[in-house]
């Protein structure tokens, strides 16, 4: 593999990650945004969310029963969690997170019966590069 060449992309995407909030070192974070992108895109490992079901910001009326996620690559099969939860904080998810044995790239977990309300999905895999990737996404529930 490749990785070897790539430390600096990565040691880069953590600094900007480790200093997001601190405006102070915006200057220098955009330097190596910079750097990062000069190198090679091929080698890149690192698991973005691509799709998912329901999609993003969907707004969905009729009954769903599972969130579907699918990331650009395969992804860890350890330290997998995939959450649901409505408006109030509440986790309406069966803690059931299941990676298809088929295509590694997607997870998924079933729900209990959802309200008409708001939900957040919380995710985080690890990629193949071994780094961690969070992120979360919302999509509501109207009455039918
Ligand atoms: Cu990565």
């Amino acid at each position: 593999m490749a990785h070897n060449s790539l430390t600096t992309y990565y040691l880069s995407v953590e600094f900007m990650t480790l200093h997001n909030k601190n405006k102070n070192h915006r200057g220098l974070a955009s330097f190596l945004l910079l750097l990062a992108s000069l190198l090679p895109l091929q080698a890149m490992a690192h698991a973005i969310l691509v799709r998912s079901q329901p999609a993003k910001d969907a707004v969905v009326s009729e009954p769903i029963k599972q969130v579907d996620v699918w990331f650009n690559d395969k992804v860890g099969g350890e330290y997998k969690a995939l959450a649901v939860i409505d408006s109030a904080g509440k986790r309406v998810d069966n803690k059931d997170i299941v990676q298809d044995s088929a295509d590694e790239s997607h997870l998924y977990a079933t729900l209990q019966p959802l309200a008409p309300g708001t939900y957040t999905v919380r995710y985080r895999v690890v990629s193949i590069d071994t780094h961690i990737v969070t992120g979360k996404f919302q999509f509501t529930v109207k009455a039918p």
